[in-house]
């Protein structure tokens, strides 16, 4: 008896939260948040969590945790916005599941069953954070972080660990074929595919960083261009988008998802990390960089785009936002999926047109005190006239 009534309570809540309608709260003018998380622990399907025979779990008790739901991949498929979810089990283990929605804020729902990613190699310990690509080779490209305890590490640490970008490719988001881990001189765990052929080749978003978690010196957010993904290697890295001192991005940064291609140029969103006395601080900031060149940076406003508010400051991993998955409507709508603190997905929207605007019409930062002051007077001055 308590097992039925327990089921159907079960079963009632969940209906709730997954067709719960969301809404967009007051913006800035540049975006929208919406008021629910669009994707938490407690929307992956109950059949994922409980057993539920009752001749086996008479308790109902939850037999498999689920943990988070955060940084995700996102395509527009057909009419549907699609989102490749990092999923954490409460082994620490993540996976990738997708979720589907029909109009891109609510009413997700995850596929019956997650992705089984095929094995490249030794198997991986973890991996997470797909960013999805439409590449123009009629292919879309799945690139993720692919994490394995590192074999030169002493025997009594148990937390160095080697990245390495793993790359999947799928023409129907349901089968996907595993193709060779790209190959690099550093750790790369953050890459991401350009749509766009440039000079007739591939080119990828990098991030090369001395070590699992430091940049050490190297860092800032690469570009590379490769003859074929099925064989990638990065030999030649240029920095196109630095690290700075005493800006958000002080520690390391990283390409968010693939950038949005806009009639001013290419529109970027990124993520920068600094350090603090609570640990690490992690922000959204968007520039932009030339069509003819897309490794030439034309915009860049000073400071963050996105930071955490309220809720968005805690959970698993405090005081971070990340995003690797936004959609561009054929309208100019834009869909921004992001994640608070290692634990839930959210979603923004904005136009083309206003993040572009933001982007070209944002002072950039000028690494001293007295030219944001200088900056803030120029804007006191035009309004005070
Ligand atoms: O915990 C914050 C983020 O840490 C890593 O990001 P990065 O590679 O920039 O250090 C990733 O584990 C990311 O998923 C996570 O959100």
């Amino acid at each position: 008896m308590i097992f039925t009534e327990r089921l159907e309570k079960l079963k009632s809540e969940y209906e709730d939260l997954i067709s719960r309608k969301n809404e967009p709260t007051e913006g800035n003018g540049v975006f929208e948040r919406y008021r629910y998380p669009i994707l938490t622990a407690a929307h992956t399907p109950l059949f994922w969590r409980y057993d539920l025979n009752q001749t086996t779990n008479p308790y109902l008790m939850e037999r498999f945790g689920i943990h988070a739901t955060f940084n995700s991949g996102a395509i527009r498929w057909h009419d549907r916005y699609v989102l490749a979810v990092r999923v954490e089990a409460a082994d620490r283990k993540s996976f990738f599941a997708i979720a589907e929605s029909p109009n891109g804020t609510d009413n997700f729902r995850f596929r019956d069953r997650p992705v089984t990613i095929p094995e490249y190699g030794e198997p991986a310990t973890n991996v997470y954070d797909m960013r999805l690509t439409a590449h123009e080779d009629g292919w879309i490209y799945g690139i993720f972080c692919v994490e394995r305890r590192d074999p030169e590490a002493a025997p009594g640490d148990l937390s160095a660990a080697v990245a390495s970008a793993g790359v999947v490719r799928t023409r129907d988001l349901i089968s996907w074929e595993r193709l060779p881990d790209i190959k690099s001189a550093s750790q790369q765990r953050n890459v991401v595919l350009h749509p766009e052929f440039v000079k007739g080749k591939y080119a990828l978003y990098t991030r090369p960083q001395d070590g699992f978690i430091d940049a050490g010196s190297g860092g800032g957010i690469g570009w590379s261009l490769v003859d074929d993904m099925t064989d990638i290697t990065i030999r030649e890295e240029k920095i196109i988008n630095l690290r700075h001192y005493h800006t958000i991005k002080e520690l390391k940064n990283g390409e968010g998802p693939a950038p949005i291609k806009t009639p001013q140029g290419w529109l970027h969103l990124a993520h920068g990390v600094r350090g603090c006395a609570s640990g690490l601080r992690y922000v959204l900031y968007l520039y932009m960089t030339s069509l003819e060149d897309p490794s030439e940076v034309t915009a860049e406003p000073a400071g963050f785009f996105m930071a955490p508010e309220d809720d968005e400051y805690t959970g698993d991993v405090m005081n971070v936002l990340f995003s690797n998955g936004w959609i561009a409507d054929g309208d100019g709508k834009v869909f921004i999926y992001y994640a608070s603190c290692d634990t839930r997905l959210h979603v923004a929207t904005s136009t083309v047109e206003r993040l572009v605007d933001y982007c070209l019409h944002t002072k950039p930062d000028g690494f001293t005190t007295s030219d944001t002051v200088r900056r803030l007077n120029e804007l006191i001055t035009g309004n005070l006239r």
